[in-house]
């Protein structure tokens, strides 16, 4: 606020980049203060490009939270996964890279060369320093990096804990440009429910399935009606090979529930009331190939 009492707000998107795993969904989600982005354990858990909106005296910023960018895209799900960094990085007011400041990898690499090739501000997050038993091991690698990337605004960062966040938001919204909100100030992602409803599903099934099979997973959601008492809302789950439908309904049902118990609970604290939710698993030959069902999950919202 001015001494006129002329508010100057300032608008603009930022991408997030960075290797499979370091933060990045965490970030955005801490930064937003609701889950809009799914996370776990697994490389590869981001697959759809989400922006989450944030708000603060003066400005907006819209992170557009992206996949782990794949050094080697092997199969056309990778190739969709690059072309949203690649979207992602087309509109941008300001880049924030995230790494893992335990440890620079090789993969960084690139990464750091598309940041420092990005023609609007940059910025570097050191994430998961709750895990550096002693912060001072952060000052060679803070070091290093100040020569490295010149011009690179470097803030070290909790996104599990929210150390360092509000800091990082307010260097970002400083130097974004200015210009009026772009969105609604209580929106906080261009996503439906029904899309986050899905992921929400597929989270669980990132977290609670072996390493190999989630990539072969995609939820579809079928239907999505309000009633009066609670959310009714059938999921379906692909698979690939007919194996895989047996691993992901397990003995008995058993992990097919425990997925379904999860995801309704996720889906209750973000729709805010009782839901309903049925699943059902279905194999679907060679659906990360198709090019149609690609061309959809593409799409905005779903
Ligand atoms: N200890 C700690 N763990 C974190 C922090 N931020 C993220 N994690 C964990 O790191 C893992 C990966 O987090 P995600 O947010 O899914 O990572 P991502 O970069 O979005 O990964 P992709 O979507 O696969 O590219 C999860 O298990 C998170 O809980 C942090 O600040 N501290
Ligand atoms: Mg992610």
């Amino acid at each position: 606020m001015s001494g006129s009492g002329v508010t100057t707000t300032r608008c603009g998107h930022v991408a997030v980049i960075g290797r499979p795993n370091v933060g990045k969904s965490t970030l955005v989600n801490r930064i937003i203060g609701q889950k809009i982005s799914i996370t776990s354990r697994k490389p590869q858990t981001t697959r759809y490009r989400v922006l989450g909106i944030a708000n603060t005296a003066d400005a907006q910023l819209i992170f557009a939270d992206t996949p782990g960018w794949q050094p080697r895209p092997r199969t056309q799900l990778d190739k969709l996964m690059n072309r949203q960094i690649d979207a992602a990085l087309a509109e941008m007011a300001a880049v924030l890279m995230v790494v893992d400041a335990r440890a620079w990898k090789p993969e960084d690499d690139p990464i750091a060369e598309l940041l420092l090739n990005a023609p609007c501000p940059r910025f570097l997050a050191l994430n998961k320093i709750d895990q550096l038993k002693d912060k001072a091991a952060l000052l060679p690698l803070l070091a290093e990096l100040g020569t490295r990337l010149p011009e690179v605004e470097i803030v070290p960062v909790s996104a599990m804990k929210g150390s360092g966040v509000a800091r990082l938001v307010e260097a970002i919204a400083a130097r974004l440009p200015p210009g009026e909100p772009e969105y609604p100030v209580d929106q906080i992602t261009n996503r439906s429910e029904r899309f986050l409803a899905a992921e929400l599903v597929r989270e669980q099934l990132m977290r609670q399935l072996g390493d190999e099979l989630p990539y072969a997973v995609n939820v579809v959601i079928t239907k999505f009606e309000d009633r009066p008492e609670r959310t009714h809302i059938d999921a379906e789950i692909w698979v690939e090979k007919p194996g895989q439908k047996a691993i992901v309904i397990g003995k008995g049902g058993a992990r097919l529930k425990e997925v379904g118990t999860a995801a309704r609970m996720a889906l209750e604290r973000m729709l805010d009331r009782p839901v309903f939710l049925h699943t059902q698993v279905r194999q679907r030959d060679g659906w990360t190939e198709d090019a149609r069902v690609l061309s959809q999950i593409e799409r905005d919202g779903q």
